[in-house]
Protein backbone atom coordinates (compact mmCIF):
# COMPACT_ATOMS: atom_id res chain seq x y z
CA UNK A 1 0.00 0.00 0.00
CA UNK A 2 1.00 3.18 -0.61
CA UNK A 3 1.28 5.41 2.29
CA UNK A 4 0.53 9.05 2.28
CA UNK A 5 4.17 10.17 2.28
CA UNK A 6 5.35 8.11 -0.29
CA UNK A 7 2.09 9.62 -2.38
CA UNK A 8 3.46 13.20 -1.31
CA UNK A 9 6.80 12.35 -2.69
CA UNK A 10 5.63 10.59 -5.80
CA UNK A 11 3.38 14.18 -6.44
CA UNK A 12 6.53 16.03 -5.82
CA UNK A 13 8.84 13.84 -7.96
CA UNK A 14 6.58 14.34 -10.93
CA UNK A 15 6.38 18.37 -10.32
CA UNK A 16 10.39 18.89 -9.82
CA UNK A 17 10.72 16.36 -13.40
CA UNK A 18 9.02 18.94 -15.70
CA UNK A 19 8.03 19.27 -19.62
CA UNK A 20 5.18 16.34 -18.82
CA UNK A 21 2.09 16.40 -20.17
CA UNK A 22 -0.49 18.84 -18.59
CA UNK A 23 -2.68 16.20 -17.23
CA UNK A 24 0.27 14.36 -15.83
CA UNK A 25 1.06 18.08 -14.33
CA UNK A 26 -2.54 18.25 -12.77
CA UNK A 27 -2.48 15.04 -11.55
CA UNK A 28 0.54 15.68 -9.41
CA UNK A 29 -0.84 19.32 -8.16
CA UNK A 30 -4.13 17.21 -7.55
CA UNK A 31 -1.67 14.74 -5.54
CA UNK A 32 -0.11 17.56 -3.70
CA UNK A 33 -3.19 19.43 -2.72
CA UNK A 34 -4.69 16.81 -1.31
CA UNK A 35 -1.85 16.21 0.94
CA UNK A 36 -1.16 19.87 1.94
CA UNK A 37 -5.04 20.57 2.31
CA UNK A 38 -5.67 17.14 4.54
CA UNK A 39 -2.86 16.24 6.34
CA UNK A 40 0.44 19.05 6.02
CA UNK A 41 -0.53 22.59 5.49
CA UNK A 42 3.40 23.18 7.07
CA UNK A 43 4.39 21.13 4.49
CA UNK A 44 4.01 24.88 2.59
CA UNK A 45 4.13 26.95 5.73
CA UNK A 46 0.12 27.90 5.64
CA UNK A 47 -2.61 26.80 8.37
CA UNK A 48 -6.46 25.77 8.23
CA UNK A 49 -8.91 27.23 10.36
CA UNK A 50 -10.97 25.13 12.24
CA UNK A 51 -13.14 24.00 9.52
CA UNK A 52 -10.33 23.38 7.53
CA UNK A 53 -10.80 26.36 4.92
CA UNK A 54 -7.68 28.74 3.75
CA UNK A 55 -7.64 31.77 1.13
CA UNK A 56 -6.93 30.83 -1.98
CA UNK A 57 -4.49 33.28 -2.67
CA UNK A 58 -2.36 32.23 0.65
CA UNK A 59 -2.06 28.42 -0.17
CA UNK A 60 -1.40 29.66 -3.92
CA UNK A 61 1.23 31.77 -1.80
CA UNK A 62 2.68 28.90 -0.11
CA UNK A 63 2.95 26.78 -3.31
CA UNK A 64 5.14 29.36 -5.09
CA UNK A 65 7.23 30.12 -1.87
CA UNK A 66 7.82 25.88 -1.85
CA UNK A 67 8.61 25.65 -5.60
CA UNK A 68 5.30 24.17 -6.77
CA UNK A 69 3.86 27.18 -8.15
CA UNK A 70 0.33 26.85 -9.59
CA UNK A 71 -1.62 29.67 -11.19
CA UNK A 72 -5.39 30.25 -10.22
CA UNK A 73 -6.67 28.69 -13.35
CA UNK A 74 -4.69 25.73 -12.75
CA UNK A 75 -6.48 25.45 -8.98
CA UNK A 76 -10.00 25.97 -10.61
CA UNK A 77 -9.21 23.75 -13.37
CA UNK A 78 -7.88 20.86 -10.54
CA UNK A 79 -11.43 21.51 -8.73
CA UNK A 80 -13.47 21.11 -11.69
CA UNK A 81 -11.79 18.07 -12.62
CA UNK A 82 -11.04 16.37 -9.77
CA UNK A 83 -12.71 12.94 -10.44
CA UNK A 84 -13.66 12.46 -6.85
CA UNK A 85 -14.73 16.31 -6.33
CA UNK A 86 -11.70 16.14 -3.46
CA UNK A 87 -11.92 20.19 -3.28
CA UNK A 88 -14.78 22.68 -2.36
CA UNK A 89 -14.34 26.38 -3.08
CA UNK A 90 -16.26 28.68 -0.94
CA UNK A 91 -19.54 30.31 -2.75
CA UNK A 92 -17.38 33.45 -3.40
CA UNK A 93 -14.47 31.50 -4.23
CA UNK A 94 -12.20 32.85 -2.29
CA UNK A 95 -11.57 29.80 -0.10
CA UNK A 96 -10.65 26.17 -0.27
CA UNK A 97 -10.74 23.03 1.44
CA UNK A 98 -10.66 19.00 1.27
CA UNK A 99 -13.75 17.55 1.30
CA UNK A 100 -13.12 14.64 3.65
CA UNK A 101 -10.43 12.59 4.57
CA UNK A 102 -7.78 14.98 6.67
CA UNK A 103 -5.68 13.85 9.65
CA UNK A 104 -5.26 17.24 11.10
CA UNK A 105 -8.00 18.04 13.37
CA UNK A 106 -10.61 19.94 11.76
CA UNK A 107 -14.22 20.15 12.29
CA UNK A 108 -16.15 20.21 8.74
CA UNK A 109 -19.27 21.23 10.40
CA UNK A 110 -21.58 18.54 7.63
CA UNK A 111 -24.91 18.44 9.00
CA UNK A 112 -26.24 15.24 10.57
CA UNK A 113 -28.00 13.22 7.55
CA UNK A 114 -30.11 9.93 7.34
CA UNK A 115 -28.05 7.55 5.47
CA UNK A 116 -29.38 4.48 2.91
CA UNK A 117 -30.21 1.00 4.32
CA UNK A 118 -26.95 -0.32 3.38
CA UNK A 119 -23.72 1.42 2.97
CA UNK A 120 -20.61 -0.13 0.90
CA UNK A 121 -16.80 -0.33 2.20
CA UNK A 122 -14.05 -1.62 0.11
CA UNK A 123 -11.02 -2.70 2.13
CA UNK A 124 -8.48 -5.77 1.53
CA UNK A 125 -9.46 -9.44 2.59
CA UNK A 126 -5.84 -9.51 4.85
CA UNK A 127 -7.46 -6.83 7.23
CA UNK A 128 -10.84 -9.10 7.43
CA UNK A 129 -9.55 -11.00 10.61
CA UNK A 130 -8.98 -7.77 12.45
CA UNK A 131 -12.00 -6.04 11.32
CA UNK A 132 -13.93 -9.11 12.43
CA UNK A 133 -12.55 -8.70 16.13
CA UNK A 134 -12.43 -4.85 15.93
CA UNK A 135 -14.96 -3.40 13.75
CA UNK A 136 -14.16 -0.98 11.29
CA UNK A 137 -12.45 1.72 12.75
CA UNK A 138 -11.13 5.57 11.32
CA UNK A 139 -7.58 5.12 12.10
CA UNK A 140 -5.80 7.67 10.88
CA UNK A 141 -8.74 9.82 9.67
CA UNK A 142 -11.67 11.48 11.49
CA UNK A 143 -14.61 9.31 10.23
CA UNK A 144 -14.80 5.74 8.93
CA UNK A 145 -15.71 6.00 4.90
CA UNK A 146 -18.63 4.33 2.97
CA UNK A 147 -20.09 4.56 0.05
CA UNK A 148 -23.54 4.09 -1.79
CA UNK A 149 -22.16 2.67 -4.97
CA UNK A 150 -20.65 -0.80 -5.08
CA UNK A 151 -18.59 0.28 -7.88
CA UNK A 152 -16.76 2.96 -5.29
CA UNK A 153 -16.36 0.55 -2.54
CA UNK A 154 -14.44 -1.90 -4.96
CA UNK A 155 -11.96 1.04 -6.30
CA UNK A 156 -11.23 2.29 -3.09
CA UNK A 157 -10.79 -1.57 -1.26
CA UNK A 158 -8.62 -2.55 -4.50
CA UNK A 159 -6.43 0.89 -3.68
CA UNK A 160 -5.18 -1.65 -0.35
CA UNK A 161 -4.59 -5.21 -1.25
CA UNK A 162 -7.06 -8.09 -2.46
CA UNK A 163 -10.10 -6.78 -2.41
CA UNK A 164 -12.96 -7.61 0.09
CA UNK A 165 -16.15 -5.53 0.00
CA UNK A 166 -18.54 -4.94 3.37
CA UNK A 167 -22.07 -4.30 3.26
CA UNK A 168 -22.73 -1.92 6.17
CA UNK A 169 -26.07 -1.71 7.71
CA UNK A 170 -26.36 1.94 7.76
CA UNK A 171 -30.08 2.24 8.12
CA UNK A 172 -30.11 0.17 11.63
CA UNK A 173 -27.08 1.99 12.79
CA UNK A 174 -28.93 5.02 12.21
CA UNK A 175 -32.22 4.49 14.22
CA UNK A 176 -29.92 3.24 17.02
CA UNK A 177 -28.47 7.06 16.97
CA UNK A 178 -25.19 6.69 15.24
CA UNK A 179 -24.40 9.75 13.18
CA UNK A 180 -24.04 9.92 9.59
CA UNK A 181 -22.61 12.93 7.25
CA UNK A 182 -22.57 13.37 3.79
CA UNK A 183 -19.77 15.02 1.79
CA UNK A 184 -20.62 17.50 -1.03
CA UNK A 185 -19.09 14.96 -3.20
CA UNK A 186 -20.72 11.93 -1.53
CA UNK A 187 -19.07 10.20 0.61
CA UNK A 188 -20.83 8.96 3.38
CA UNK A 189 -18.75 9.30 6.95
CA UNK A 190 -19.19 7.78 10.24
CA UNK A 191 -16.99 7.35 13.56
CA UNK A 192 -16.96 3.69 13.25
CA UNK A 193 -18.89 0.65 12.40
CA UNK A 194 -19.61 -1.99 15.06
CA UNK A 195 -19.10 -5.84 13.77
CA UNK A 196 -22.84 -6.45 14.21
CA UNK A 197 -23.71 -4.00 11.77
CA UNK A 198 -21.46 -5.59 9.38
CA UNK A 199 -22.14 -8.02 6.70
CA UNK A 200 -19.26 -9.83 5.57
CA UNK A 201 -17.89 -11.80 2.27
CA UNK A 202 -18.78 -15.31 2.18
C1 LIG B 1 -9.05 -0.52 7.17
C2 LIG B 1 -10.27 7.68 -0.62
C3 LIG B 1 -7.85 -3.37 10.23
C4 LIG B 1 -10.04 0.04 6.19
C5 LIG B 1 -11.48 6.83 -0.80
C6 LIG B 1 -9.12 0.60 5.14
C7 LIG B 1 -12.19 6.96 0.51
C8 LIG B 1 -9.13 -1.72 9.33
C9 LIG B 1 -7.92 1.06 5.94
C10 LIG B 1 -11.16 7.49 1.47
C11 LIG B 1 -9.97 -1.72 10.45
C12 LIG B 1 -7.86 2.55 6.13
C13 LIG B 1 -10.94 6.55 2.61
C14 LIG B 1 -9.68 -2.62 11.49
C15 LIG B 1 -10.70 -0.26 9.08
N1 LIG B 1 -8.62 -3.42 11.34
N2 LIG B 1 -8.07 -2.54 9.21
N3 LIG B 1 -10.42 -2.70 12.60
N4 LIG B 1 -10.95 -0.80 10.27
N5 LIG B 1 -9.63 -0.80 8.49
O1 LIG B 1 -7.19 4.94 3.25
O2 LIG B 1 -11.69 3.78 3.60
O3 LIG B 1 -8.69 9.11 -2.67
O4 LIG B 1 -7.65 5.50 5.69
O5 LIG B 1 -10.88 -0.99 5.70
O6 LIG B 1 -12.24 7.24 -1.89
O7 LIG B 1 -9.63 3.00 2.32
O8 LIG B 1 -8.39 9.91 -0.34
O9 LIG B 1 -9.47 4.58 4.34
O10 LIG B 1 -8.74 -0.39 4.23
O11 LIG B 1 -13.29 7.80 0.48
O12 LIG B 1 -9.98 11.11 -1.87
O13 LIG B 1 -8.05 0.46 7.24
O14 LIG B 1 -9.97 7.65 0.73
O15 LIG B 1 -10.53 8.95 -1.03
O16 LIG B 1 -7.48 3.14 4.89
O17 LIG B 1 -10.39 5.32 2.13
P1 LIG B 1 -7.87 4.62 4.53
P2 LIG B 1 -10.33 4.06 3.08
P3 LIG B 1 -9.32 9.81 -1.51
Amino acid sequence: MKDRAERARSATASFSKGGRKLALRASAASRFLTFVLRHRPDAIGVELDRAGWIEVDTLLAGCRAHGRALSRAELDEIVATSPKRRFTLSDDGRRIRAAQGHSVDVDLGYEPATPPEVLYHGTADRFLDSIRAQGLIKGSRHHVHLSERLETAEAVGRRHGRLAVLRVRSGDMHRAGVPFYKTPNGVWLTDSVQTEYLIFPN
